[in-house]
């Protein structure tokens, strides 16, 4: 079995749904994409995106020496309906379980560890860094390199087996793997995510303005939603999922065996007014371990107060 086999079925071991590799000799196209997308300003005031946009456009600046990524993707697919009634609320898929950053962050860690160990058996030494989601990297892009899947025309990454109900990490080495075949664009000519949005966030294929994406607005948002945007919140109060819903990709989705991805006893309909009560340490105590902490106290009650007006107005 060759290293590359062999880190491979560590990752699956783990809990990995799909694992790829690529090598660090981009041209440079997603880099200079995003430095675009930074100039048009639709990353809002996700102003840490600007202050680590030069270790996002060059990964040689998170990792001087690195030469090959591993990227995972984890199947977070529960075969769950959230319940729609009056007064509920929706939360994306996401965040329906434990937070993922708990629990992919500690496998790919994991993965990074024994990936070092083994080399130095063979004499070889080897650095390396893992994130999910928080480190400075292109995440998508570089799953797509490595052949998990591609980036659909509403940004996410699509995977031909298993749909955009994946979260992405990562593994930098210093060391030479034989890389992966990228993948290839398979959206052809569907524009139904595009057309599904409900705030025409995506202006044009594979590109998001996030400063009108649902999940912008309710979660790294902060102070007041605009007004324009409230009819269109509906009754989300924690993200969106309208683009991936929609997708064909996604009509074959197979559950995922991760028990820290069910849903946790809130998440399919949260009671709008039970949460318009809900105290500071109320909150903290129930999303403790939950993706919506993101969001904090102030924020969460500032989406169920546009959840809240729409349903009155119903
Ligand atoms: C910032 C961010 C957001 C922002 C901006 C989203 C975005 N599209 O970038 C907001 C808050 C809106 C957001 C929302 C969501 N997010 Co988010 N987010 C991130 C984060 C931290 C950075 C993404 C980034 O670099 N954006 C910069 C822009 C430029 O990237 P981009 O839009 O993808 O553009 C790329 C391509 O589209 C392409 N491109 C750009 N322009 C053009 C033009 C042409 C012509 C072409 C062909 C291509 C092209 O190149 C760009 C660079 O690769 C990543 C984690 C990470 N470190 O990567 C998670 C991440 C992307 N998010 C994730 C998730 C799950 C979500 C949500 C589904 C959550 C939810 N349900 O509410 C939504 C999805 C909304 C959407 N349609 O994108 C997952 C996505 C997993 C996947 N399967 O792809 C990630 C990877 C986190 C993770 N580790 O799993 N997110």
């Amino acid at each position: 079995m060759t290293f590359k086999e062999r880190i491979k079925n560590k990752a699956y071991s783990l809990g990995f749904t799909q694992v790829g590799i690529s090598r660090v000799e981009s041209d440079g196209e997603a880099e200079d994409q995003f430095r675009a997308w930074l100039s048009r300003g639709f990353h809002g005031e996700m102003h840490w995106m600007e202050r680590t946009a030069s270790k996002r456009g060059d990964i040689k600046n998170v990792l001087p020496d690195v030469q090959s990524v591993v990227s995972v993707a984890v199947n977070y697919y529960t075969n769950n309906t959230p319940q729609e009634t009056k007064g509920k609320g929706r939360i994306s898929r996401y965040a329906w379980g434990d937070d993922y950053h708990y629990v992919i962050t500690n496998w790919v860690r994991q993965l990074a560890t024994w990936i070092s160990a083994e080399a130095k058996k063979e004499g070889v030494q080897c650095e390396s860094l893992a994130y999910v989601d928080t480190g400075p990297i292109l995440e998508k892009a570089w799953a797509q390199r490595a052949g998990i899947g591609w980036i659909g025309k509403h940004s996410n990454l699509v995977s031909a087996d298993y749909g955009s109900w994946l979260l992405l990490g990562e593994v930098l080495l210093t060391i030479n793997l034989e890389p992966d075949i990228p993948a290839r664009d398979q959206c052809g000519a569907c524009r139904l995510c595009i057309e599904i949005c409900p705030t025409d966030a995506i202006p044009e294929p594979y590109v998001l303005d996030a400063t009108k994406c649902i999940s912008y607005l309710t979660i790294e948002h902060r102070g007041p939603i605009p007004d324009l945007y409230h009819s269109n919140i509906g009754n989300r109060i924690f993200g969106c999922d309208d683009c991936l819903d929609i997708c064909p990709y996604n009509e074959h989705a197979t559950p995922t065996s991760e028990r820290a991805f069910a849903p946790r006893a809130y998440a399919l309909s949260p009671d709008l007014k039970k949460l318009a009560h809900q105290t500071l340490s109320e909150f903290q105590a129930t999303f403790k371990k939950s993706a919506l902490k993101r969001t904090k106290h102030e924020g969460l009650q500032r989406n169920v107060e546009i959840a809240r007006k729409n349903a009155s107005q119903e």
